[in-house]
């Protein structure tokens, strides 16, 4: 009896929510079994640092370095650099942590001296031990722009200095008609056993994948589930905008709303219990909330149960 073969799981993701989705199929997972494609439509250059936010989130959650109050940056972080960066009157809109400083100029040198983003960042999981893959979803630089009531505003401007106030219009994604998604994240979607689609805003933090060339593609033609994790409880998200901006594209913040976003994409969709289970797919209703390890671990294994029952 040949050994049973590896389950090969994709996660595609953002920032802080799904990395805690990520997180609890990392603990479940054997070694080597995860590969996570990470939005880097966040990612922006500050004070001439490349700074890749959702891949940054990920790596310290995974890593057990993550600061879990917060939801961003590193356990333990000191401040020194942006006292002295404000005493000479730098920004002080964006937070950058004495260790969180290590990996911007770290990637920014690596960037600067050829090397692509994937290659960086497979060096830090390494560095790190991470028995998984984290993959950006390109090489190439993709811009996520939101077009508000008070005019085009770069993500961090609009996410961290504008704490998500202005009127959302509309988003785009500059840059992703002619970005190449990674082959290598594409290869991992083609390959795979599952593909979840982590609990991240939708239309923030997943529209940027799923805008890049034949990613879409790559989905509508697994031919394994597709299981999505709606970001919402109660009608808001657990944390961010989502209903927020929900409301400002026009739409009702439920999961029918979610659902129909994945139109086409999804097999099946877990939603929180108590919340709405939209027609015309599948869904799978339990807590999504996930404070701890042992909740991330029971909705990552609640999560590749329901993709195993969808098996052929
Ligand atoms: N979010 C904030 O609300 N304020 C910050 O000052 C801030 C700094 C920061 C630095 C590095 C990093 O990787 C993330 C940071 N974030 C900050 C979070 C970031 O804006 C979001 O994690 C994502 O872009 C949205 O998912």
């Amino acid at each position: 009896m040949s050994p049973a073969r590896r389950r090969r799981i994709v996660v595609l993701t953002g920032g802080v929510g799904g990395a805690k989705l990520v997180d609890g199929l990392y603990r479940l997972l054997p070694p080597d079994s995860l590969t996570a494609v990470v939005n880097t439509g966040d990612d922006f250059r500050h004070l001439g640092l490349a700074i890749s936010p959702d891949i940054d989130t990920l790596l310290y959650t995974v890593s057990g370095r993550a600061n879990r109050a917060q939801g961003w940056g590193r356990e333990g972080e000191t401040w020194e650099f942006m006292a002295a960066l404000r005493s000479i009157g730098g920004p002080g809109w964006f937070q950058l942590g004495d260790g969180d400083l290590a990996l911007h100029v770290a990637r920014t040198h690596a960037l600067a001296q050829g090397q692509s983003l994937s290659t960086v960042i497979a060096g830090f999981a390494s560095a790190w031990g991470l028995a998984m893959r984290v993959l950006p979803m390109s090489d190439d630089p993709v811009a996520t722009i939101v077009d508000t009531d008070e005019g085009s505003l770069a993500f961090q401007i609009y996410f961290v200095e504008r704490r998500c106030a202005p009127a959302v219009r509309a988003i785009r994604f500059d840059g992703a008609v002619a970005a190449r998604a990674l082959p290598e994240a594409l290869a991992a979607i083609a390959e795979a056993d599952a593909i979840f689609i982590a609990p991240s805003n939708p239309w923030l933090s997943v529209d940027p994948l799923l805008a890049l060339p034949g990613m879409r593609q790559a989905l509508a033609q697994a031919r394994v589930p597709v299981v999505a994790i709606s970001p919402l409880v109660g009608g808001q998200a657990v944390k961010g905008p989502t209903a927020k901006l929900m409301g400002e594209l026009g739409l009702t913040a439920n999961n029918a709303a979610i659902a129909a976003h994945y139109a086409g994409l999804i097999d099946a969709l877990i939603v929180h219990e108590g919340d709405d289970q939209p027609d015309g797919v599948t869904c799978h209703a339990t807590n999504t909330l996930m404070p701890g390890e042992r909740d991330r671990m029971r909705l990552a294994r609640e999560a590749l149960a329901l993709a195993k029952t969808l098996t052929q």
